[in-house]
């Protein structure tokens, strides 16, 4: 068993736990409980305590010793909620794929598909739009064709948990990496991650409670590793999830950014390079993070002109590649940050 990689780890974590100065074994967060933490390294499965000081989520990476967690390794991508009274509250991190999850049972909205693709890329991950329940529908290609011109670069896909569709499909696109997915209460998210459970491959060592049928009771804090190396980790519905998408909306997830474009000095300014560019300066300064930008730049692309769908290939190795680059960037920043010496 190939342990850690199996769960995700590469060089860039290496990299990431060799500057960490310190002991300690690396292990994944698989399930948060409160006071204290399920962490696996592939081969066993423990509890791990922390300190109160340190807020955990599921996916993190961590150093364990004494069967404590004694550092975080910094985060890929984070994923929280606003809590209206506690403020932002962390629900995963390291999260690679998000599927994007529509009923075609209820009439698709471009607004909220794309606020909820620009939600994945604002957090740093790779969408993709699931449409689900396609059992209920004589032809879900039509579905298909629109939402696929309404988001180009992003890849469409059906399923049904009834006939099986799409869950092979599921399997190959999360290996090797770590999904969740996102969407409506009813979109038909649980029922996904319960078919790609069918083979959930259970921690090493694990006690699993089980109910009358026998079957594992899953918890939506959990990360589930399938069979294949991926992982995925379910979510409530994005109103839980303080992400409620109604037409209106559809901006208010880039309107600070929004009120910075209206200070460029050129109205059609791309954000790019041009001088006397308000977001720019705003990266420069530090109080908005280039990854927002590129999401927002892609996101305002996207509600532009439609592009032909011929662009899209092209599009997709063009923003992986910017993804890419910002997260080297990201990375060599943090160890700077990290050891400044370095
Ligand atoms: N016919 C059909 N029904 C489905 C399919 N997928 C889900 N459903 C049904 O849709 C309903 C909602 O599914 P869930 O998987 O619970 O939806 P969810 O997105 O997890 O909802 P929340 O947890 O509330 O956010 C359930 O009654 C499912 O049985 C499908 O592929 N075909
Ligand atoms: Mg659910
Ligand atoms: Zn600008």
């Amino acid at each position: 068993m190939s342990g850690l990689v199996d769960l995700g780890w590469d060089a860039a974590w290496q990299g990431e736990r060799d500057h960490l100065d310190m002991d300690g074994d690396p292990y994944r967060i698989v399930r948060h409980d409160g006071v204290k933490v399920l962490v696996s390294d592939g081969e066993s499965t423990i509890h791990a305590l922390f300190p109160r000081s340190l807020q955990l989520a599921v996916g993190d990476w961590v150093l364990v010793k004494n069967e404590t967690v004694a550092a975080l390794l910094p985060r890929r991508t984070v994923l929280q909620r606003d809590h209206e009274i506690r403020g932002p509250q962390l629900i995963a991190s390291n999260i690679d794929l998000v599927l994007v999850v529509f009923g075609v049972d209820r009439p698709l909205r471009q607004s909220k598909v794309m606020r909820f693709v620009a939600f994945a890329w604002d957090i740093g991950a790779e969408p993709i739009v699931i449409l689900s329940k396609v059992d209920l529908v004589d032809d879900a290609s039509e579905s298909v064709d629109q939402v696929a011109a309404w988001v180009p670069n992003v890849q469409v896909h059906t399923t049904s948990i009834e006939t099986g569709e799409g869950i092979a499909e599921i399997f190959s696109m999360l290996e090797g990496c770590t999904g969740t997915l996102i969407g409506e209460s009813g979109a038909g998210k649980s029922s996904i991650v319960n078919a790609l459970m069918q083979d959930e491959v259970a921690w090493v060592g694990e006690v699993r409670a089980a109910d009358a049928k026998g079957r594992h009771i899953t918890s939506h804090r959990e990360l589930h590793l399938l069979p294949g190396g991926g992982m995925i980790i379910d979510n409530p519905g994005v109103r839980a999830l303080g992400l409620a998408a109604d037409g209106e909306g559809v901006d208010s997830l880039f309107s600070d950014i929004d009120d910075l474009v209206s200070e460029c000095r050129f109205r059609d300014c791309s954000h790019q390079s041009e001088p006397g560019c308000a977001v720019a300066a705003a990266v420069a300064s530090g109080e908005i993070s280039r990854e927002r930008v590129a999401a927002y730049i892609k996101f305002t692309n996207e509600q532009g002109e439609t592009r032909k769908r011929s662009d899209a290939k092209e599009l997709t190795a063009h923003f992986r590649k910017e993804a890419t680059e910002a997260r080297e960037a990201r990375e060599v920043r943090d160890r700077d940050d990290i050891n400044p010496d370095g």
